[in-house]
């Protein structure tokens, strides 16, 4: 079996990161990247952490990041990325969950601001000259990635490196993607998108990641022009950072010739919409192509480079993916049925091995044939791709690219003292795909504003999953059984 990140093991000085980050940009070569990670490797020895421990990473935009997640991947050592603005609540979920053995950030001045009691260390500047052997990509956890669910907090689902493997080489053919790319991308580093396609993605291919701490059109148009990294530059991103690329196209002439210096402009973790899909391809001759996962996964459809932009579906399956969509009877769609609106369904050698100390949730996850249960609806298309349209349940919110749970908002809520009920929804936003509504009823006599409840979500659980409007109400609209009635909420 193949070595995660093979180009670690015969480093050379072709340039694997750009990070433009607040104090500027750091650049690592493929043979600066496997020293520091081999010394990464070394410390972890060095302190006792063994071959399938955990070890939280504070995924700040910044090369010391890749380092420690490439380091944790050389030693065996699982990697839990954390979103550097996690909660009280929700940080003490996840540590108390994952119970990493260390915490560490490339940058640990900042990451000492998190809160918890919980030190982090800084990850090595070191170098170390021998070049460690390069692990094999097998069935060992790779990575925890925590992900909501319609209720209580999110679950860790365990990655292996195989199934990362596979599905960034399924990616790669699907793309056409080579070391001659240089994906750009201002995405986090603690989800699949930005991390498990947009880093591990590049330093599997033995490409360039350029990374852009934060996301800014311009500065996104302008790394599209940027061959310093890579001949040839891709670009993914979400539907919202479309919207806004689309936006600031239109109206400076710039940021549409970056758009159209792309070899590739990638959508997903959310539907794009057909006019988002006409603007760009008005602006760049060429438009955007989707792809379609999950954390639990990975990416399960895309459409491929050599073929047109398909608007309205995500392409049909990757070649090393098992899709089906069944009916509610759990019965399999044909292929030629493109009417029947059916689930999701999904088997192959990426598929998650289960939530971490959750086998209720991973049994509950697949059909009785072992089929993993997207929630996605959607339907075939005569050439066999996937038309989504639509989750399950209205309590999975994809705001922004992010997936959050109604129910966890709702239990954040529900602490902040005056509040009696509460009822979180995701309403259509042309910006963020679903914006967060909270309706609220308020305990008589509390004065509630619509600012603390917000922030009390933002700081509790993270900023983005705080509700962008509040609406007080005086009662829930509820059903003969007493439960809430979302659809009825106006
Ligand atoms: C505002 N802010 C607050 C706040 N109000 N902070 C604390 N409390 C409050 N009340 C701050 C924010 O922290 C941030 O700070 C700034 O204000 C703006 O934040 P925002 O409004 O939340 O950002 P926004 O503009 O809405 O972000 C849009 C976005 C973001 C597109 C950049 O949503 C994003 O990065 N999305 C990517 C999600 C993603 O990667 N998903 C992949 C999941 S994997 P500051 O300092 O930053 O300005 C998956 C599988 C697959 O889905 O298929 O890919
Ligand atoms: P996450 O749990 O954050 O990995 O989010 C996975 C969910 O994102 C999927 O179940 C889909 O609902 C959604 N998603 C991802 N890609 C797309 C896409 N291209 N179009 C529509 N929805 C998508």
């Amino acid at each position: 079996m193949s070595a995660l990140f093979p180009r670690l093991a015969f480093a050379d000085d072709r340039t694997a990161l750009v990070v433009d980050g607040p104090s500027g940009r750091d650049v690592l070569s493929y043979a600066e990247l496997a020293g520091r990670a081999a010394a990464h490797a070394s410390w972890l020895s060095a302190e006792g952490v063994k071959p399938g421990d955990r070890v939280g990473v504070w995924a700040q935009p910044h090369v010391g990041t890749a380092v420690a997640l490439a380091g944790n991947a050389l030693a065996g050592v699982t990697s839990v990325p954390l979103d550097p603005r996690l909660g009280a609540k929700e940080l003490a979920h996840v540590l108390d969950d994952a119970a990493p053995a260390r915490l560490v950030a490339a940058d640990a001045t900042a990451a000492a601001g998190a809160p918890t009691e919980r030190p982090t260390e800084p990850v090595t500047t070191r170098t170390d000259t021998a070049p460690r052997e390069a692990r094999a990509a097998d069935d060992a956890p790779l990575l925890v990635l925590y992900t909501s669910g319609t209720t209580g907090a999110p679950k860790g689902a365990v990655l292996t490196a195989a199934g990362v493997g596979a599905n960034l080489d399924a990616l790669g053919r699907a793309w056409e993607w080579t070391d001659d790319d240089a994906i750009v991308h201002a995405l986090p580093l603690f989800h699949v998108h930005g991390l498990v396609l947009g880093l591990f993605g590049s330093l599997r291919i033995g490409g360039a990641l350029h990374h852009l701490a934060r996301f800014d059109a311009a500065l996104v148009a302008a790394a599209l022009e940027d061959e310093s990294a890579g001949g040839a530059r891709v670009l993914f991103a979400v539907p919202t950072m479309h919207h806004r690329l689309a936006d600031a196209a239109e109206a400076d002439p710039a940021v549409a010739r970056g758009l159209r210096a792309a070899r590739l402009l990638v959508s997903g973790s959310a539907g794009l919409s057909l006019r988002e899909h006409r603007r760009i391809a008005a602006l760049t001759e060429r438009g955007v192509h989707e792809r379609y996962g999950l954390t639990e996964t990975l990416i399960n459809c895309a459409v491929p480079a050599r073929a047109a932009p398909k608007p309205g579906t995500v392409g049909p399956p990757l070649d090393s993916v098992e899709l089906r969509l069944v009916d509610e009877g759990g019965a399999p769609l044909a292929a030629d049925d493109t009417s029947t609106l059916g689930e999701v369904l999904v088997r192959g050698p990426s598929l998650f091995a289960g939530y971490l100390n959750r086998p209720d949730a991973t049994a509950a996850a697949y059909d009785a044939e072992g089929w993993f249960r997207t929630g996605d609806l959607g339907t075939w298309d005569a050439e066999g791709a996937v038309r989504l349209a639509g989750r399950r349940s209205v309590d999975l919110i994809k705001t922004g690219g992010y997936k959050v749970g109604a129910g966890e908002v709702e239990a954040s809520l529900l602490e902040v003292p005056g509040v009696a009920e509460c009822a979180v929804v995701g309403r259509d936003d042309a910006d963020l795909g679903q914006r967060i509504v909270a309706y609220v009823v308020a305990r008589p006599g509390a004065e509630l504003a619509e600012d603390t409840l917000i922030d009390h979500v933002a700081g509790e659980l993270t900023p983005h999953k705080r509700p962008r409007e509040v609406r007080f109400v005086d009662t829930l609209p509820r059903n003969a059984m007493g439960k809430v009635q979302k659809k009825r909420l106006t």
